[in-house]
């Protein structure tokens, strides 16, 4: 990657400089001294371009059969196999995550393209009964149109795949905003999909900000669908945006909770709290930023988290010894520390990190507070760092009412060896995916993925709940009885 590398925009199938003649700047995470290259700071002439060709790509692309399509996503998934490695290189230098968690991001891709691929020989309706004779009844999936598909950050290879993997296999196309802070990821999937063969116009790329080509993309009237995971604040201003006429499809933050009980295996757990808590450097949507710890085990649990805790190593993410990465920038350094100084100011107990080390690169310690209650904002608020909150509970009520006692319902985790808790908390956690005896995060791509109140819109990523968003599913009745046959009322 030559330092003045400057990486463009991709619009009807041709890398182009914005209308704007801005472009950004970006530095390693692990190192600001160390710029990556400079970007188009797209704008709304560049949406209304890749819109209009979308547009006209649609016409085609809708027809292209659906096996067809997905042999060219399948030799999407080939394609990002081979290039694993430099993809994973690529955005540990980008956005500071960890090499192995890195190649897992590409992983996950390589799984979407592959189901997606699939799908292309499925996209099943149904059949069924119709309560008249002679009369035929069934749905069929058709493609929406254009959708926009706005991407944050923290799996900047991965969730984009998520989204267009499922768009494309459906029949639609599609106008990618990734995050500011991933830009180099997002141009290097669409080489791949270049190579793969995706013809012109299906999928086209717009760097910039979110004030400007993520609202144009959220407003543009020719757009079908938009389809976006981030903030929810930015989620809140997307729902006023959208308007009618566009199915909206929203994954956001949350604050999720691992509730360890009495009866767990204490080392599992253990290693769940720390995988869920500081992997990704507690970025990501699923991150166990809260442990909900039985009174009888509390104390025992607190000190084994510490111990572990204190034992992992920031660093660069290109350093296989290193254990906690970079935040992805200043600003989620400034946010994380003012919540550590929030965090002792409301009374919780710092048990260990909590300070900002003086490196060359935005690290933050990994943080854990105890005895930290409902009405704090360590408890409630997502933070995107490496902090996690411990609360005691006396029960597995207790434990549920303050694992659902936040607007959030993302993921969710529970240790215990005891069925009946495991089927209570099933029942009970408010949360769109629960984790029993493992952490937060591992999701796969081939079940739906989505969180509920706060974290979710109701339409789930991946899975055959993804089909689901991206398609219309029409229904279709076809009256064989050469006659009026009025539902309802000619019944007899
Ligand atoms: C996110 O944090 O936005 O299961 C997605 C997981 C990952 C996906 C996380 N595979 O945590």
């Amino acid at each position: 990657m030559p330092k003045s590398a400057i990486y463009k925009l991709y619009i009807d199938g041709r890398w182009i400089s914005s209308e704007s003649r801005e472009t950004y700047s970006r530095v390693n995470p692990a190192n600001y001294n160390e710029p990556l290259g400079r970007f188009q700071q797209g704008n709304e002439k560049d949406v209304d371009k890749a819109v209009d060709a979308a547009e006209i790509a649609f016409e085609k692309w809708r027809d292209v059969p659906p096996p067809k399509r997905g042999e060219i996503l399948f030799r999407v998934a080939q394609l990002l196999k081979e290039n694993k490695e430099e993809l994973a290189r690529i955005m540990t230098r980008e956005m500071g995550k960890v090499l192995t968690e890195a190649r897992g991001d590409v992983q996950e891709a390589i799984d979407a393209w592959i189901l997606a691929a699939g799908e292309g020989r499925r996209l099943f309706g149904r059949t069924t009964t119709s309560e008249l004779r002679d009369k035929f009844a069934m749905t069929v999936r058709l493609p929406l149109g254009v959708v926009s598909c706005i991407t944050p950050w923290n799996f900047p290879i991965a969730i984009p795949s998520w989204k267009l993997s499922m768009a494309l296999i459906c029949g639609n196309t599609v106008v990618l905003k990734p995050s500011s802070d991933t830009p180099i990821c997002a141009v290097k999937l669409i080489e791949i999909l270049e190579k793969a063969g995706v013809p012109k116009g299906v999928v086209n790329l717009v760097t910039g900000s979110g004030g400007s080509v993520g609202t144009r993309l959220v407003k543009h009237k020719k757009v079908r669908a938009v389809s976006f995971t981030g903030h929810k604040d930015t989620g809140d201003v997307i729902m006023k945006n959208v308007g009618v006429g566009k199915k909206l499809g929203m994954e956001m933050g949350s604050k999720n909770p691992i509730i360890v009980m009495d009866d767990a295996d204490l080392k599992l757990a253990l290693d769940g709290v720390i995988w869920g808590a500081f992997g990704t450097s507690g970025q990501r949507c699923t991150a166990a930023s809260r442990v909900i710890v039985h009174k009888k085990i509390k104390q025992k649990f607190e000190r084994m988290l510490v111990e572990r805790t204190n034992k992992l190593r920031l660093g660069s993410g290109l350093d296989l010894k290193t254990d906690i990465g970079p935040l992805v920038n200043k600003a989620a350094q400034d946010k994380v520390a003012k919540y550590l100084e929030i965090g002792k100011q409301e009374g919780a107990k710092l048990c260990c990190g909590g300070k900002i080390p003086k490196l060359k690169g935005w690290f933050v310690q990994p943080t854990v507070f105890t005895d930290t209650s409902k009405d704090m904002k360590i408890f409630q608020d997502e933070i995107f760092g490496p902090v996690t909150a411990i609360s005691e509970a006396n029960s597995l009520d207790h434990a549920i009412d303050l694992a659902n006692a936040v607007e959030y319902g993302l993921s969710s985790s529970i240790y215990t060896n005891d069925i009946r808790r495991m089927m209570l908390a099933i029942k009970n956690l408010e949360y769109g995916i629960t984790y029993i005896n493992t952490s937060t995060i591992g999701a796969e791509v081939h079940l739906p993925f989505g969180g509920t109140k706060v974290s979710g819109s109701g339409w789930k990523e991946m899975g055959w709940s993804a089909l689901d968003f991206y398609s219309d599913e029409k229904t279709v009745f076809v009256d064989y009885s050469g006659k009026l046959q009025r539902a309802q009322i000619d019944i007899d």
